[in-house]
């Protein structure tokens, strides 16, 4: 959508879609976003916007001029929520982890990451990989047009996920994983574990939740928006499988133990949150990574 003849036109279905995504807890400016993203141009959409929103108060009898409720509260790009956070003195290279001292190897502030060492030991990254291995199965994602979850060719990794506390090895992991990021554990995905063969990888893409997809509003009732990412390395491969972020070419290499942190305070790519795991050239990876998300998981 970029001829800049074309004619954009504000049909029923778009008020309609304008209002829900309103109603689902989407700040305005990121339903605006959302628009801008998908060709809108910005004056276009704001007035929409602006007319969808007053055309569904004045038929509800609203007269006040408050918003539209959301059903649950929306995370504004003006506001300065709470984000999961790793607390960095610039004097101290080890932070206090609860049970162990966890090493900062690298920062970056925008997009915002944390490259750690020493999260989890051999025998935690060992551990976790014994245990996961029998329950593994072909990796799906999340189908943001539905909610549900389908096989991707984007991602030829296979996976399985942990339930949050189903063990003491996973509840040791989380309490040290909530300390570090200083975010509660309720709040955490269960952790997933993926493992990658030779020659898999997982393509670019953004962990957060897209506004636009129409399946989100569904996701997000589970605990609301993906805030943070802790992909946690529990092996070496010989060859490949770091983590990237094409956005400012960085590559963290997987080494086992270390972990890399990264926290996106909006949907939006311009958090400049997108990542992907490199082909692995020789050998296998095996990852676990804790999304971090807004209000407690269930
Ligand atoms: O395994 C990785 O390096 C990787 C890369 C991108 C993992 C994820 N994303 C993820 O689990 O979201
Ligand atoms: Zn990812």
């Amino acid at each position: 959508m970029t001829g800049g003849t074309m004619v954009q036109t504000i049909t029923p279905e778009l008020r309609r879609w304008i209002v829900e995504q309103t109603a689902a807890g989407f700040s305005p400016e990121s339903v605006l976003d959302a628009m801008v993203k998908v060709g809108w141009r910005q004056e276009l959409a704001a007035a929409a916007l602006e007319d969808s929103l007053r055309e569904h108060r004045r038929q509800r009898g609203d007269g006040r001029g408050a918003g539209v409720a959301p059903a649950v509260p929306a995370r504004s790009q003006a506001a300065a929520a709470p984000l999961p956070e790793i607390s960095l003195s610039p004097s101290l290279p080890c932070l206090d982890a609860g049970d162990r001292q966890v090493r900062v190897l690298a920062t970056l502030s925008l997009p915002r990451v944390v490259v750690l060492g020493g999260l989890l030991s051999d025998e935690e990254c060992e551990a976790l990989i014994d245990l996961a291995r029998p329950r593994l199965a072909r990796s799906l994602t999340v189908q943001t047009q539905t909610g549900g979850e389908e096989l991707n060719p984007d991602r030829t990794s296979n996976g399985m996920f942990f339930t949050r506390g189903e063990s003491e090895l996973v509840r040791r992991i989380e309490a040290r994983i909530a300390r570090l990021v200083n975010w509660p554990v309720e709040n955490g995905e269960g952790m997933q574990v993926l493992n990658y063969p030779v020659g898999a990888e997982y393509k670019p893409h953004y962990d957060y939740f897209d506004p636009a997809e129409p399946g989100t509003p569904t996701i997000l009732q589970r605990g609301g928006q993906r805030l943070a990412t802790l992909v946690m390395y529990l092996n070496e491969p010989a060859e490949g499988g770091g983590t990237i972020f094409p956005d400012v070419g960085l590559e963290v290499a997987p080494q086992r133990g270390n972990a890399v942190f990264f926290s996106y305070d909006k949907p939006s790519p311009t958090t400049r949150t997108l990542h992907g795991g490199a082909p692995v050239a020789q050998g296998e990876k095996w990852v676990a990574t804790k999304w971090l998300r807004e209000r407690e998981f269930i």
